[in-house]
Order: structure tokens, then C-alpha cells, then sequence
């Protein structure tokens, strides 16, 4: 499914880019080679350093007009991707903390956590093509929340919320992970994400988040 739309947009270009930054190298470095080749043959002495100002001054010029344009295209891609919602129809706080993550729902009493080291992840449900705002943070050292299969990753930094607005377009169920190496368990670091039909989203969301709620909901609890 293309859920991040971004990586479609940004990664052919920069792999055109990079291409041709590596078509470049390998031409300037042959033709230096043959030029050498042939001021020695003549028994010219080698150009000096200072004598390439123009050259090195393009190459920099160059260099800076590249990174500028590959920064201003990835962060509009990125802020097209995470359109700002001002009234999201749900906000979840999430926290991911060594070594499980936990989902706490704003204005409701309804926290869901796991036992990620036994092997059971918690399910972050969300309700289906509705906006969800994401705040994001660590309770102890650097976690990311990555769902591999979405192309979607954040960063979760201890001390500081990262809020970004996400729509999953469907009903659908997936893995999510830490993305950030966190200590001894990080690979346990596991959860799911459950997108429902926003009905049963809130059906679920009023009978508190229960196990109950979860079947009733039809999110497969694990
Ligand atoms: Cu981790």
C-alpha cells in the first residue's frame, strides 16, 4: 500500500542525483588522468592547486545548490505527506520506554501497554481514514516508532513531544517496531497498529480500551 507517498516522490530523484554526481566523478577523473598523462609525456609540469580557483569554486557552488535543493524538496515532500490537522479526530499520546511502548488516548481514561517481553505487543488501534495526532516521546533514552510496512518512522526523544497528524486510508493491521537501537531488548520492542472502521473505533474507545471492547471492535487482540 502506498501509505508515505514521500519516498516515491524524493528517493527516485535522489537516485538520479547520485547517479549523475557519480557520472561526473568518474568522467573529471578519467579526463585528469589523461591530462596528466599527456603534460608528462611532454614534460610540462603539473598544474598547481591554485591554479583551479574557477574550478573548485564551481564545484562548491555546485555542491551547495544541490544540498539546498534536495533539502527544500524533502521537507515539502514531508509536510505534504503530514498535512497539519487542527482538529484531528483522535490524539494519542505515545511513549515508548525500555522496552514496550504505551498508548495513552487524550480525553478518555483508556492506556493500552503490552508485555512486549513476553511476546505481546500492544495494539495501538485508530479509527480508519480519520486524522490521528501523534505525540510522540520516550520515557528514558532515544526509541523510534517505525511501521516498516508503511514506510512510516519517527524518532521518540526522552524530554521532548513530536507531534506529527497521520490518516490511515483502510482497515488494516500492522507491525510496528523500535527502529532505534535502545538496549539489551530493543528487538522486542514490537507493537501493532490496528486501523478500524471508525465506529467500532469508538465503540471500542467507550468500553474503555478493554479486551472486550477489542473483539467487539474486531481488533485481534495478541
Ligand atoms: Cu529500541
Amino acid at each position: 500500500m502506498p501509505f508515505r507517498q514521500v519516498f516515491g516522490q524524493v528517493f527516485p530523484l535522489e537516485l538520479a542525483i547520485a547517479l549523475t554526481v557519480f557520472a561526473l566523478v568518474l568522467a573529471v577523473m578519467a579526463a585528469a588522468v589523461l591530462v596528466s598523462w599527456r603534460k608528462r609525456r611532454r614534460g610540462e609540469p603539473a598544474a598547481l592547486r591554485e591554479h583551479w580557483h574557477v574550478v573548485e569554486g564551481a564545484y562548491a557552488a555546485a555542491l551547495l545548490g544541490t544540498a539546498v535543493f534536495l533539502i527544500v524538496t524533502s521537507f515539502s515532500a514531508n509536510s505534504r505527506d503530514f498535512p497539519r490537522d487542527p482538529k484531528p479526530a483522535v490524539t494519542v499520546d505515545v511513549t515508548g520506554y525500555e522496552w514496550c511502548w504505551k498508548f495513552h488516548y487524550a480525553g478518555s481514561a483508556v492506556t493500552v501497554t503490552g508485555a512486549c517481553l513476553q511476546g505481546r505487543p500492544p495494539v495501538l488501534v485508530v479509527p480508519a481514514g480519520e486524522s490521528v495526532r501523534v505525540e510522540l516521546t520516550s520515557a528514558d533514552v532515544l526509541h523510534a516508532f517505525w511501521v516498516p510496512y508503511l514506510d512510516f518512522k519517527m524518532d521518540a526523544f526522552p524530554g521532548h513531544v513530536n507531534t506529527f497528524t497521520v490518516t490511515f486510508p483502510h482497515a488494516g493491521r500492522w507491525i510496528g517496531r523500535c527502529a532505534q537501537l535502545c538496549g539489551l531488548y530493543h528487538t522486542s520492542m514490537d507493537f501493532w497498529v490496528q486501523a478500524v472502521a471508525p465506529s467500532a473505533f469508538r465503540g471500542w474507545l467507550a468500553a474503555g480500551g478493554s479486551a472486550a471492547g477489542l473483539t467487539a471492535a474486531g481488533v485481534h487482540g495478541r
